[in-house]
């Protein structure tokens, strides 16, 4: 079997969702270096690719496909019978795993993203980040995680008391805010939201997705 290509930067949040997937599943992947700070997802070249410019994608034999959420799904069903179950058992657990993902996409990734673009991206290109933005997302992100910290005192994880695709798809946004953002306090100031980034982070294939980051 070909190995999957993982159009990416290794660091980068949205490809990390889709390397820490493939590799709770145990599925071999190449990654293949797109400079996002030389702009080569910008390319003709590249846009053949994903037409809105971004990585990832995925090239599985034929078949290609982007967005990392639809990614993970993908593989999460194709490759239902081995590693970890990503995505519930019952069609209320699929639900709910379902719900969650949403959330991580809806309500948790854009404040996540404008927090580290004004505290971390910006400031790395030069730039001087907006610090009254940062502020208010920091706060409204709180607002966010007040909503985990509840749900978290009553399961274990976001879905329920199984790891699924709801809590894969927030470790790299989570990852970033505690090591790049400096943010951590708004996960350790959360006693359920601590424990259940302590969990989560811990798994083999996350701290596999580390080692090839650093
Ligand atoms: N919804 C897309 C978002 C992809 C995205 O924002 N990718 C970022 C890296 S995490 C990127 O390519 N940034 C460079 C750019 O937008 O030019 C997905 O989940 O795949």
């Amino acid at each position: 079997m070909m190995a999957v290509k993982v159009y990416g930067e290794t660091r980068a949040a949205c490809p990390q969702r889709v390397m820490v997937c493939l590799l709770e599943k145990g599925v071999e992947f190449e990654v293949v270096h797109v400079d996002l700070h030389q702009g080569q997802q910008k390319t003709p070249q590249f846009l053949l690719l994903q037409p809105f410019g971004q990585v990832p994608v995925v090239e599985d034999g034929d078949f290609r496909l982007f967005e990392s959420r639809a990614i993970i799904r993908y593989y999460a069903t194709k490759y239902a019978d081995r590693g970890a179950d990503l995505l519930g058992k019952t069609l209320e657990e699929r639900a709910l795993v379902e719900q969650w993902l949403e959330v991580e996409a809806h309500n948790f990734n854009d404040l996540c993203f404008t927090l580290m673009l004004q505290l971390v991206i910006l400031p790395r290109m030069g730039k001087v980040g907006d610090l009254a933005l940062a502020q208010k997302c920091e706060k409204d992100l709180g607002k966010v995680l007040d909503v985990y910290e509840s749900r978290l005192s009553q399961t274990k994880y976001l879905a329920g008391d199984f790891f699924s695709l709801a809590d894969l798809s927030h470790l790299p946004g989570l990852g970033h805010l505690i090591e790049e953002a400096k943010v951590g306090h708004l996960i350790t100031q959360r006693k359920n939201v601590n424990a259940w980034w302590d969990n989560i982070s811990s798994r083999p294939a996350w701290k596999k997705l580390k080692d090839m980051v650093h």
